[in-house]
């Protein structure tokens, strides 16, 4: 049976929450993130999109561009109760959720909890009750697999809402470019680029083989979406696969000197953790988000549960120390245990019962 799977993302997630809880923002153009001097712009709200103000920017390259701009402090634990308060709402129509971050999520609703026919309708209401209960926009995707109705969601961004149908499916990829293509990172999209390789028709070109050559693991994956071909199911992530803690620095760090006491102390802190909840693991991962927002993890593992303080914190400065060529600036550090030793069960075998 064809499934129905709908893809929903946030519009300007965070700057919405600001301008709806503050309402001289309403209709301004502001940026969330580190202000003016400091920083980089985390998203901009579509009025300040219009002078180009984009996410990953820093704040002095915003202003130049929107001299009006109104830069706003990000409030992280905000975002995370709408986050839940938005998940909430999905939840009314299935336990088949995917997050993919904070403010997108894949939905199953092939079979749902309230009998909806058609996945449009699903979505339509969905964005309607966002609106209503939480007073934020959402921009739905609604297709026959996950890729496509991720590539949907954002075809007419903010408060819009996108199908493709099976027989529409080929047209669409034939003339998607090809950095809309879930998966291709700024990387891939030049060495594609450089491949004489702009749209998904162009892609379409190029045997398995030879894009597996080229693209690795990824290759046969390219292969297969650009021809609509993507069976993923959408996997309820409620399994603990991993506990961690992180901490954006005060300013941000450059040198492993500077990094190393507050790794040491953040090391400190993930033990007490991993030890309350009484859940060690064979592989710790260091993570570095740069100060443009880039993201970097290192892991280190084991053949036995790392349950040593000692063991723990020097795993994770020899990560920092192997790795200092890998950044410039630094403003957040985060440490991860995974391969734990009690992984909780599947839920998703009862899930699919619950349909
Ligand atoms: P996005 O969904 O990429 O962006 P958005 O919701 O602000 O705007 P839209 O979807 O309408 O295009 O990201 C969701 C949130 O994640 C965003 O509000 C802020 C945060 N974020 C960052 O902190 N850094 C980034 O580089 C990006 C892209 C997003
Ligand atoms: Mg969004």
């Amino acid at each position: 049976m064809e499934r129905k799977i709908i893809h929903i993302d946030m519009d300007a997630f965070y700057a919405s929450v600001e301008q709806r809880d503050n309402p001289e923002l309403r209709g301004k153009p502001i940026a969330v993130g580190g202000g003016e001097h400091r920083g980089v712009t985390t998203t901009a709200s579509y009025e300040a999109r219009k002078f180009g103000v984009r996410s990953a920017m820093p704040g002095f390259k915003a202003k130049q561009l929107c001299p009006q701009l109104i830069f706003v402090k990000p409030r992280f634990d905000v975002y995370g109760t709408v986050s839940k308060q938005v998940r909430a709402i999905f939840e009314e129509y299935t336990n088949l959720i995917e997050p993919l971050s904070l403010d997108e999520a894949f939905l199953d609703v092939t079979s749902n909890k309230k009998a909806i026919m058609y996945a449009t309708d699903v979505a339509k209401q969905i964005m309607a009750q966002v609106h209503q209960e939480l007073d934020l926009t959402c921009s739905a995707g609604v297709s026959y697999c996950k890729f496509l109705a991720k590539v949907a969601s954002g075809y007419q961004k903010p408060n819009g809402l996108t199908i493709i149908r099976p027989t529409q499916a080929e047209a669409f990829l034939e003339s998607l470019p090809i950095k809309d293509f879930f998966g291709v990172g700024k990387v891939t999209a030049r060495k594609m680029e450089a491949m004489g390789i702009h749209h998904g028709r162009d892609l379409k070109r190029f045997t398995k083989i030879e894009l597996a050559q080229r693209f690795g693991k990824m290759g046969p994956y390219f292969y297969d979406i650009v021809r609509g071909i993507d069976d993923r199911p959408v996997n309820p992530s409620r399994i603990r696969k991993s506990v961690g803690i992180e901490r954006t620095l005060n300013e941000d760090l450059n040198s492993v000197e500077d990094i190393e006491p507050i790794l040491q102390n953040l090391s400190r802190k993930f033990y007490e953790r991993l030890k309350r909840v009484d859940n060690f693991g064979r592989t710790i991962t260091l993570k570095l988000k740069t100060s443009d927002f880039q993201t970097i993890t290192r892991s280190h593992s084991k053949k036995y549960f790392i349950k040593d303080e000692d063991e723990i914190t020097s795993i994770a400065l020899s990560l920092l120390n192997e790795n200092q060529d890998s950044f410039e600036k630094i403003r957040l550090i985060g440490l991860t245990a995974s391969k734990l030793e009690k992984e909780d069960q599947p839920e998703s075998t009862q899930l699919t019962l619950d349909l």
